[in-house]
């Protein structure tokens, strides 16, 4: 798995660190700040994320995916899954994690594939205890929301995208606050820490069917977190 530009990166975090680089969102080879979320373009190769699409098989296969409803009775438009201690789920009573799918049984483990990323970039000793799965087909986005369903926001989340791209829009820890937006592509690993951690954020649309990752096309987003 190619994690070059991890390195590359802290070169020019030490760059930046003399106001020398700060003028661009992006550099080649390197990270790209998005309103403090810090994503690191194409760092997993064609085989890396093969390898970790046939183990998200196994976790769809033990845990199906599922369109879930809202609260207040909205169809979401991303089918979800998870790994992991715990999972996220809906129902009428709210949003929540739970150590156990709809179908009853436990989450699967957290697949070592995607384990290792969150080892590499995260900055922290503690593995996750969450890893949820979210399938975007044709038509699908994710309304700009707040991840604050975690016990503790001081851990950070780890992004991982597989498939076709996918416009994510990040802003501040207000709604209202000024949104910037990028296509997160196949292989991108984004880290979301520090302020970042509880700014609004979503996806607006995808460009289904525009990689051949995915046999039917669409998109897979992968998050890693210390949820309990
Ligand atoms: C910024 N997922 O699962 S990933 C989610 O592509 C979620 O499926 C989107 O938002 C997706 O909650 C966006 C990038 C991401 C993930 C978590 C974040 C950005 C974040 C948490 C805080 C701030
Ligand atoms: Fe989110």
């Amino acid at each position: 798995m190619g994690l070059q530009a991890v390195e590359a990166g802290l070169l020019l975090q030490f760059l930046e660190s003399f106001s020398m680089v700060d003028l661009f969102d992006t550099v080649p080879g390197g990270r790209v700040d998005l309103n403090g979320a810090v994503i690191w373009p194409r760092q997993l190769d064609r085989d890396a994320q093969l390898t970790m699409l046939e183990d998200l098989r196994a976790v769809a296969n033990a845990a199906p995916f599922k369109q879930y409803k809202t609260p207040g009775g909205h169809k979401m438009s991303v089918r979800m899954t998870a790994a992991g201690d715990v999972g996220w789920v809906t129902d009428r009573a709210g949003y929540r994690y739970s150590p156990r799918h709809k179908d009853g049984g436990d989450w699967p483990d957290i697949p070592t594939s995607i384990l290792k990323v969150w080892r590499l970039v995260s900055g922290v000793e503690r593995d996750p205890d969450s890893c949820l799965v979210n399938f975007y087909g044709e038509g699908a986005k994710m309304n700009l929301h707040q991840d604050k369903d975690e016990a503790d926001h001081q851990w950070p989340v780890v992004s991982i995208s597989l498939g076709d791209p996918g416009l994510f829009r990040v802003g501040g820890d207000a709604r209202s606050d000024r949104t910037k937006s990028r296509w997160l592509m196949s292989g991108d690993v984004a880290v979301l820490a520090g302020d970042a951690r509880l700014a609004f954020h979503g996806i607006d649309r995808i460009k289904f069917g525009e990689s051949d990752l995915l046999p039917n096309g669409g998109r897979i987003n992968v998050t890693l977190r210390v949820a309990q």
